[in-house]
């Protein structure tokens, strides 16, 4: 792609992602605008070739696609706000984590101003930015997504994910508690062998087989849980929650925390308390989906 052709992007904040989105950009030779509160992060990628804007409004009057990526969307209004209406011709990406109310919100806002909004999340870290590697989920407009797609994917892996603007919000937390959860369920396994003198490089081959093994079920149990039938085939809940007592068992007899055991087999047993001890796993969507009442 030469610069002729490639269209013209603007980046909003440079922090460590910002640069690394602006640099991507730079790189597929798309023609950059660039703008951050402190201006001399912009240094070394004026000195790739972007152009320092003055102000945020002529950032924003600089490309039809504007990507936002400050500290939190408190930053992204406080910044925005200042510029009472938003160029009609921009389409705003926002790339700034938050929560899928804030999105939500932050698209209305950016509308009225007559900005087109997508809202976007990151699930890569700023080295992997420009590579297939880095996954950037946007929701919104699907005309606008497709509008910019193909700019887009000079960051690497895009998807679009639906017209709810809250979408790439809960997609970016329901990943990170897939993250979290792998991860403390590996370390829980971690320390229990840790007292049998098995250092983690050895179990990590055996927990990432386990891992592997259980991501295979999910599209099965997916369809237990859409169509709301959760038939034993594997085993039941009640055979599920014996095996979690000898984990929490296990766990206090060789002295490592049993906390997340203990959560897991008390969720467990609420579900079984409510008659779906006979059922498969999946049924504890259902106190999954709502609050817990202490
Ligand atoms: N870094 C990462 O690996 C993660 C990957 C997943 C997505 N996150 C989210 O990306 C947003 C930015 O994160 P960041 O790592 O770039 O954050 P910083 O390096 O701290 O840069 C913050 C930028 O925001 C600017 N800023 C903050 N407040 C304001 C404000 N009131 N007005 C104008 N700009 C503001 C800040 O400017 P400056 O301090 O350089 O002047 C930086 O440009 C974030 O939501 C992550 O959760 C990154």
């Amino acid at each position: 792609m030469n610069n002729e052709t490639a269209t013209p992007v603007t980046v909003i904040g440079l922090g460590l992602m910002g640069r690394a989105l602006a640099g991507a950009f730079l790189r597929a030779g798309h023609p950059t605008t660039v703008w951050n509160r402190t201006t001399a992060k912009a240094d070394p990628l004026v000195a790739e070739g972007a152009r320092l804007a003055p102000t945020v409004g002529d950032a924003l009057a600089a490309a039809p696609l504007a990507i936002v990526c400050l500290t939190d969307y408190g930053a992204v209004r406080e910044l925005l706000g200042a510029s009472a209406a938003l160029p009609a011709g921009t389409t705003l990406i926002n790339l700034t984590s938050g929560d899928s109310a804030q999105a939500r919100e932050t698209a209305r806002w950016a509308e009225q101003r007559g900005a087109r909004y997508l809202d976007g999340a990151i699930m890569a870290i700023p080295s992997a930015i420009g590579t297939a590697e880095a996954v950037l989920l946007h929701s919104g407009p699907q005309a606008d997504f497709e509008a910019h797609e193909s700019t887009l994917q000079a960051l690497g892996t895009v998807a679009y994910l639906g017209a709810d603007h809250g979408l790439a919000s809960l997609y970016d937390v329901a990943g990170l508690a897939m993250m979290w959860s792998v991860l403390n369920a590996w370390l829980q396994g971690t320390a229990l062998l840790k007292t049998a003198g098995v250092d983690a490089a050895t179990y990590a081959p055996f927990a990432r087989q386990i891992a592997a093994g259980v991501a295979e079920w999910l599209p099965g149990y997916a369809e237990q849980i859409d169509s709301g039938s959760f038939p034993a085939e594997v085993s039941a809940l009640e055979t599920d929650a014996r095996a979690m007592a000898h984990l929490i068992e296990e766990s206090e007899a060789v002295g490592v925390n049993a906390e997340l055991p203990k959560l897991i087999k008390a969720m467990a047993d609420r579900s079984i308390a409510a008659g779906h001890g006979g059922e498969q796993y999946p049924v504890l969507i259902e106190e999954f989906g709502k609050p817990r009442k202490d």
